[in-house]
């Protein structure tokens, strides 16, 4: 029997913008990502809670955040997601210290298996849910939501059932009368489109699915799904929190065609490097979450750089940006001149197992 906690932050973005600004607090507060188009347009990355009593939530326009809070004395404020991502980085380094099988999910959320920490015990892993609660806040100031239950689905249920601040434990013998009368769409993977087609036959309630007559759900959904459909209502996910794949690493280095200190030059040349480790990547179902690049010299002295990404991916373009700060960086702190590059990716993860089959 597993013991498996899960974290969120509450009102992340937002609450770390509060707590740079004291004088704000009290009021609706709104990140917005905005257009170049100026302060009406754009889309809400987060709200805090006073804003969220105005119906103000992730994604809704700039434009509609403006007029529901109108009159409101509600504060706006541009998102500024690096600074977000070191205090994410913060966090998730100070409980990771708290099991060894950790896992990033995103920005502000992670999964810990804790069966050993708390000797499989849920009154001990109320006590470990309490100390990483104590911690974040005497450390970074914030709050957080915390779930635990004998699973992933579980936990990130319990962990999204009480917020902001809730702390919720679902012992095995209790996940039955906690998931019979909740709407199916929380479960994490069941979108608006898949409980709309749900509602369609009728299935509200992920009692009511449990009841469902899977011959009829694979007919619209395909085996595969329903199969994750019929697990999920039952509460089961055998899933494991950060297993890591016994393939520690994948690098590619390449021989510039001259020797260099120009980042841009030399970023043109891992492009059949990053498509290379993309196809690795792909091949094997893994994922990553940290970075580096090597660059060795005119004299051979090699040097390297990481990055460790708030959460994991399997997307390596999108890391390009980061690879090309950490040759940047060690360009600006040597003098040489460099004559080969590369790049690798490390902490790899199967996805298998781990993927949520419910996306569509
Ligand atoms: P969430 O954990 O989904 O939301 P939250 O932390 O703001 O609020 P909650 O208390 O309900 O957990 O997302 C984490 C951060 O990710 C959020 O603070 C901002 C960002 N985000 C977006 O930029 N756009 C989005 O649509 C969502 C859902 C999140
Ligand atoms: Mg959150
Ligand atoms: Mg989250």
């Amino acid at each position: 029997m597993r013991i498996i906690l899960h974290l969120d932050m509450d009102y992340f973005f937002a609450q770390i913008e509060e707590c740079e600004h004291p004088e704000y607090k009290g009021r609706p507060l709104v990140v917005c990502v905005y257009t170049e188009r100026g302060k009406e347009s754009g889309v809400v990355s987060t709200a805090n809670y006073d804003a969220r009593k105005y119906g103000v939530n992730s994604g809704i326009s700039v434009k509609e955040a403006l007029s529901k809070l109108s009159g409101a004395n509600a504060v706006f404020l541009p998102v500024r997601h690096e600074f977000y991502a070191g205090i994410s980085q913060g966090i998730m380094e100070t409980v990771s210290k708290y099991s060894e099988k950790f896992e990033y999910a995103s920005i502000d959320e992670a999964y810990l298996d804790i069966t050993r920490t708390s000797e499989s015990r849920y009154t001990q892993a109320q006590e470990i849910a309490k100390n990483i609660k104590n911690e974040i806040c005497e450390k970074f100031h914030l709050t957080c939501s915390l779930g635990i239950g004998p699973n992933r689905l579980i936990a990130k249920i319990a962990g999204n059932f009480k917020k902001p601040g809730g702390l919720t434990i679902v012992r095995p013998e209790q996940v039955n009368e906690f998931l019979e009368p909740m709407d199916v769409n929380k479960i994490p993977g069941i979108g608006k489109k898949t409980s709309e087609f749900l509602a369609h036959f009728g299935i509200r309630t992920i009692k009511d699915l449990k009841n469902a007559d899977l011959s009829l759900l694979a007919e619209y959904f395909g085996k595969k799904t329903t199969n994750w459909l019929y697990l999920s209502a039952h509460g089961r996910d055998e899933s494991e929190i950060g297993v890591e794949s016994e393939q520690k690493q994948i690098s590619r280095i390449t021989v510039l065609k001259r020797n260099t200190r120009d980042v841009e030059k030399i970023m043109s040349e891992m492009n059949e490097l990053i498509a290379d480790v993309a196809k690795e990547l792909e091949e094997k179902e893994l994922c990553f979450s940290v970075v580096g690049i090597t660059l060795i010299d005119q004299n051979l002295k090699t040097y390297t750089k990481t990055k460790t990404l708030a959460h994991a991916t399997n997307d390596v373009y999108t890391t390009e940006k980061i690879m090309q700060e950490l040759f940047a960086s060690v360009i600006k702190e040597k003098k040489s001149e460099f004559r080969r590059a590369g790049i690798k990716i490390e902490k790899l993860k199967n996805i298998k197992g781990q993927k949520n089959l419910g996306q569509f």
